[in-house]
């Protein structure tokens, strides 16, 4: 499954799921699962290092193709028939290439992955979760026309009580010549045209449409309405291509010290969410999806954090179906200012906000974009970096705010610059200390530190628990004492009403790597802080946290 909904009747698209051939760098020949980690297979459990995919496709006509990956661990390289294509880093991030005039016949798919820690990864490092490998996201094959739409952005806007919106169509002409091509869009009731575009040989072009909307029902977390805009390209009366989308009417604001969707505060609670899952790692299919979104629900939770990273287009396809706030971020955890400074960081980070924004853009349940959780925004050369990259989100995206979870207490020099500070805290777990009187010397800092007026988010809190180890004297490591902790955080973030969300860290927990010394500290090389274990089977935790976020709201 590609996506949670059909994204194309014109275009012939496929997705390469399946059986791919695989071998490692010394040799080792397997088949393996698409989308799938290498890790599943019980001989490339803790395989570190570069494989090979291939694959043969059969294309019926001289066509163009696009093939696009959704996700590779963390490093690819493509070719067809032996003829380079692209290259990508990052495993959390779209990316797709074009290939005109592919003869008729069979041809192979080769994709060179490499999910070793290097002086070239600047952001895939040893950390407090696991860096698998292999193509872990949908793989799909796309035949286009010499003209094709290659994205749409929708913004919607609330004036005066009424809807408008602003549609962005880019298109792309790989001829050698201009063409001439008009697009039409049904969508919410409405519908909507631009002829006799003219689309100059071998350029973008960026279409848009303004429009407003008499009969719509506004996206929220109790009714999330979704519509699908459905755009195609006409080209001498043929539709040559298509692309459908599918958006919310919602408007995210932040007022004074409150985040607020269609004019209403609302309370973000919920989870930090790792891709993660027990045998399959970060390849979860939509069914576990729905599992994990079933429980967070079934707990009461209104929002996930993608911590650390940008996360699979089909979770936040059921976020939008389930009226799920989400804050995605761009992929870091924990860099200093040393390897913030590698020289491949300020442009592996670029890109990926990039393509996280670009490609993440028509999700109605997100509402705020975080970057370089817990990375050093101490320091005077890592706040330039802060400051390039919330200016890079706000070139792209004005609608929605800023924020990046903090653990330099006392010490951050950037709470000025995002919309939303967020900091992370774990008093009962890491400091034997009381929540309540942490929290406070937290709030007052953070009013003289650049945070005053702003909404503040508690964007990590929480405790360990090995799932099955129950104390009477609730040790720490006992299910019993994270609950403890968990609660104990609760009822102060309940009281305080300078806040306008929370999230526990974490919802499930996550395979760490041995590598970086994590193992010392992470019994199992597992962050065990989930309320639920990898297999999601809930500890006591759950029916804490069941207890406080289903009745969150009434006070
Ligand atoms: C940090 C970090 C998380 C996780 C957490 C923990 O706040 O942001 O990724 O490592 O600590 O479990 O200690």
């Amino acid at each position: 499954m590609i996506r949670l909904f059909e994204q194309h009747r014109i275009r012939n698209q496929k997705e390469l799921e399946g059986i791919w051939d695989f071998v490692t760098e010394d040799g080792r020949k397997y088949s393996l699962t698409v989308p799938g980690c290498w890790e599943q297979h019980p001989e490339l459990i803790n395989y570190r290092g570069k494989g090979t995919y291939t694959k043969k496709v059969y294309v019926s006509q001289k066509t163009n193709l696009r093939l696009e990956f959704k996700g590779v661990s963390h490093t690819a390289d493509v070719y067809l028939d032996n003829v380079f294509v692209m290259h990508h880093y990052n495993a959390f991030t779209p990316f797709a290439g074009i290939i005109r005039g592919v003869q008729p016949g069979e041809h192979v798919i080769r994709v060179e992955v490499d999910n070793s820690f290097n002086e070239k990864s600047a952001l895939h490092i040893p950390n407090d979760y696991y860096t698998y490998g292999g193509l872990t996201r949908p793989v799909v094959l796309e035949e286009i026309a010499d003209v094709y739409i290659e994205n749409i952005h929708f913004t919607p806007k609330l004036e005066a009580d009424k809807w408008t919106g602003e549609i962005e169509v880019w298109t792309r002409n790989i001829a050698d010549t201009t063409a001439n091509v008009d697009i039409i869009c049904e969508f919410a009731g409405e519908h909507i045209a631009e002829k006799d575009i003219q689309i100059t040989a071998s350029t973008n072009k960026c279409i848009v449409i303004k429009h407003s909307f008499e009969k719509v029902a506004p996206w929220s977390i109790e009714n999330p309405k979704l519509y699908m805009l459905n755009m195609q390209l006409m080209q001498d009366g043929q539709i040559i291509d298509d692309l459908i989308e599918r958006v919310g009417f919602r408007e995210v604001s932040w007022e004074g010290t409150r985040l607020c969707l269609n004019g209403t505060p609302v309370f973000l609670h919920g989870f930090n969410r790792h891709e993660d899952y027990g045998v399959i790692g970060c390849a979860i299919p939509p069914q576990l999806m729905m599992q994990d979104m079933n429980l967070m629900q079934d707990m009461g939770a209104n929002a996930v954090r993608t911590c650390h990273y940008p996360n699979d287009e089909r979770f936040l396809d059921l976020c939008d179906e389930r009226g799920m706030l989400v804050w995605e971020e761009n992929h870091a955890r924990g860099l200093d200012l040393e390897r913030m400074q590698n020289p491949h960081f300020d442009e592996q980070c670029k890109d990926c906000i990039d393509e996280m924004i670009t490609n993440h853009y028509n999700h109605p349940s997100i509402v705020i974009w975080g970057i370089l959780n817990e990375c050093a925004s101490e320091t005077e050369e890592g706040r330039e970096k802060y400051k390039m990259q919330y200016e890079q989100i706000k070139e792209l995206d004005k609608t929605r705010p800023t924020t990046s979870a903090t653990c330099r207490h006392f010490t951050d020099i950037c709470l000025d610059l995002p919309d939303v500070v967020s900091f992370n805290m774990y008093s009962g777990w890491y400091q034997d200390v009381s929540v309540l009187e942490r929290h406070n010397k937290e709030m007052d800092w953070i009013a003289t530190a650049g945070g005053a007026g702003k909404p503040i988010i508690v964007s990590e809190f929480g405790a360990a628990a090995m799932y099955g180890y129950r104390d009477r004297g609730r040790s720490k490591w006992s299910e019993e004492r994270q609950a403890d902790i968990i609660e104990e955080n609760l009822r102060v973030y309940k009281e305080d009403d300078r806040l306008t969300g929370i999230f526990i860290w974490q919802f499930a927990d996550c395979r760490v790597t041995e590598e970086g010394g994590w193992f010392a500290t992470r019994a199992r090389s597992h962050n065990n802080k989930g309320v639920v274990d990898e297999y999601r089977r809930p500890k006591e935790a759950y029916d804490v946290v069941k207890q406080w976020f289903t009745n969150w709201e009434k006070k």
